[in-house]
Order: structure tokens, then C-alpha cells, then sequence
């Protein structure tokens, strides 16, 4: 069976969990630790950061080249077009994805920690005792504003991220205005791509995410209410009832000591 070596909370592993689900291939999770579980990552793939996918022999790092890999091996439901226009649209759609509606996601969880401290004590591995759980929620929203600004979000960048999300949100809603997906009629990698990396702008419902029932549908406010953006929330909200499944297995812990439940990320 196919594994994935991912972090539960990372947007980049859910892209390759919803390609995955869409193309109907069966995975086993394996969760890794932060930071002592990402050596057995660079002994396994040659660098530190998941997803990384192992299908037998073969081994794949990077969000992108899994895509490109699982489209080579499982040709069953394309994930990206050969004809060559609608190609480097998809391509094109999909790094835009990656790099711009990425980060300014990652800003934006940053802030939504800061303003609902539910979000620290998610991120806490699943066996996390009561008290420290507390503990964490206790940290004052001073505190929390300054790990932000070490992870390069001040409130002024955090601004702009809410804003350029917005314009990409809106783009997208229009762009989804007379098509069921953003090509066309047949998702793409560029339908996966942008639903992943939104997913800290508004987290799935559903039970697709091993997530604490207190952050499920929540994100961004101002963008998850806006009803200029109903198109694109209702987009990928078909997306996620219509491909993505709910876990079928269980997630397996990994050789070095990987705990079981959702685990925090490592917000660059
Ligand atoms: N370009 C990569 C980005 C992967 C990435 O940034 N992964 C993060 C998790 S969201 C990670 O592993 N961070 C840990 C680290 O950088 O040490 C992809 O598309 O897979």
C-alpha cells in the first residue's frame, strides 16, 4: 500500500491527500514528529520536509512531484491536462497556489491562533495532558503576536495577507462563476492545489481532517463571510464532499516515536 509520510495540519499534505482520494488509491498515514521524525524523513528522501510519498521502491519529496509521479503511475482520472494551453494553465495555477495563497494562508493562521487560543491547543499532539493544555491557552495574546512576528507576520504583513487573500478568493469565485471547476468540467491539480492551501483560511467540516471539533469550519472571519466569496466556499466544499474521504485507516506512528494524533506544525 501506498505511504505517506505527512504532518496531519499541513497544507501541503492535504493537497496530496485530496489528489490522492480523487484518483481512488488507498494510503496509510504515517505522522511525523517535528523536528526528530524529519531525520528519518532525510535518511528516507534526501531532505527534511513532507509530504513525502513511498510506493514500494520509489520514493518521492515535494507536493508537486507526488502529483506528477501519482499522474505517470495511476494514468486513471488525469490530474493534469496534456493539451498544452490548458497544461500551463493548470501548472501555472498550481505554483501560484503553492507560493502566493500558501504563505499568505500560513499569515493568516498565525493570526487566527492569536484571536482564538482554541487554535494553540489544536495544534497539540492528541495525548497532551489537561494541565498543559490549559497552560497553553493561558499564554497571553502578546506572547502569541510575538512568535508571530519571528515567523515573519507582523500585524501590517498580516494585513496585506488578508487583503491579497481576499483579491485571490474573489478572482477565484469568479472565476468558478460559469464552471464547476477552475479549467472547466474536470478538476485538475490547480482545483486540488488552491483547495489545499485554504485550507487555514477556513478548515474543512467535514470529518476528512484528524482536527479538533472546536477549529472544524473555522479560519478567517472576514473571508468565510463574505458573500462576494460564496462562490469559491461553495466550490470547495463540493470539492471536499465529492473526492476527498474520510480517513480508512488509522495513522500509523513511525519508527521514530511519531505520536498518533494530529501533531503541531512547523510554521516557517
Ligand atoms: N514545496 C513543498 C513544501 C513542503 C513544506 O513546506 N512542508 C512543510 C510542512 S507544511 C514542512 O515539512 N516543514 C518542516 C520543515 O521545513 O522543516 C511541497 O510542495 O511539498
Amino acid at each position: 500500500m501506498l505511504e505517506l509520510y505527512q504532518f496531519e495540519l499541513s497544507h501541503y499534505c492535504e493537497k496530496v491527500r485530496l489528489i490522492l482520494d480523487y484518483k481512488g488509491l488507498a494510503y496509510r498515514k504515517i505522522e511525523i514528529t517535528p523536528g526528530i521524525g524529519q531525520l528519518d524523513i532525510f535518511r528516507m528522501s534526501g531532505q527534511r520536509q513532507v509530504p513525502v510519498l513511498k510506493d514500494g521502491n520509489e520514493v518521492i519529496a515535494d507536493s508537486t512531484e507526488i502529483a506528477f509521479y501519482l499522474d505517470r503511475k495511476y494514468p486513471e482520472r488525469p490530474l493534469i491536462p496534456t493539451e498544452p494551453q490548458r497544461r500551463s494553465q493548470c501548472l501555472i495555477l498550481e505554483q501560484w497556489a503553492d507560493d502566493s495563497v500558501g504563505i499568505n494562508a500560513r499569515k493568516l493562521l498565525i493570526s487566527a491562533v492569536g484571536q482564538d487560543s482554541t487554535f494553540l491547543t489544536s495544534a497539540l499532539p492528541s495525548g497532551t495532558p489537561g494541565f498543559l493544555r490549559n497552560l497553553v491557552q493561558s499564554v497571553p495574546r502578546e506572547a502569541i503576536d510575538l512568535v508571530g512576528f519571528g515567523a515573519g507576520a507582523s500585524p501590517d504583513a498580516i494585513k496585506s495577507a488578508r487583503k491579497e487573500m481576499h483579491r485571490s478568493l474573489e478572482s477565484l469565485s469568479e472565476m468558478l462563476r460559469d464552471q464547476p471547476y477552475l479549467l472547466g468540467d474536470q478538476p485538475t491539480l490547480a482545483d486540488f492545489a488552491v483547495a489545499a492551501m485554504t485550507m487555514y483560511v477556513k478548515f474543512p467540516i467535514g470529518s476528512y481532517l484528524e482536527l479538533p471539533a472546536a477549529i472544524k469550519g473555522k479560519g478567517t472571519i472576514e473571508l468565510i463571510n463574505d458573500p462576494l466569496l460564496k462562490p469559491f466556499w461553495d466550490w470547495r466544499d463540493r470539492l471536499y464532499a465529492d473526492f476527498r474521504k474520510a480517513p480508512l485507516t488509522a495513522t500509523a506512528g513511525a519508527t521514530s516515536g511519531s505520536s498518533s494524533g494530529p501533531t503541531s506544525i512547523n510554521i516557517d
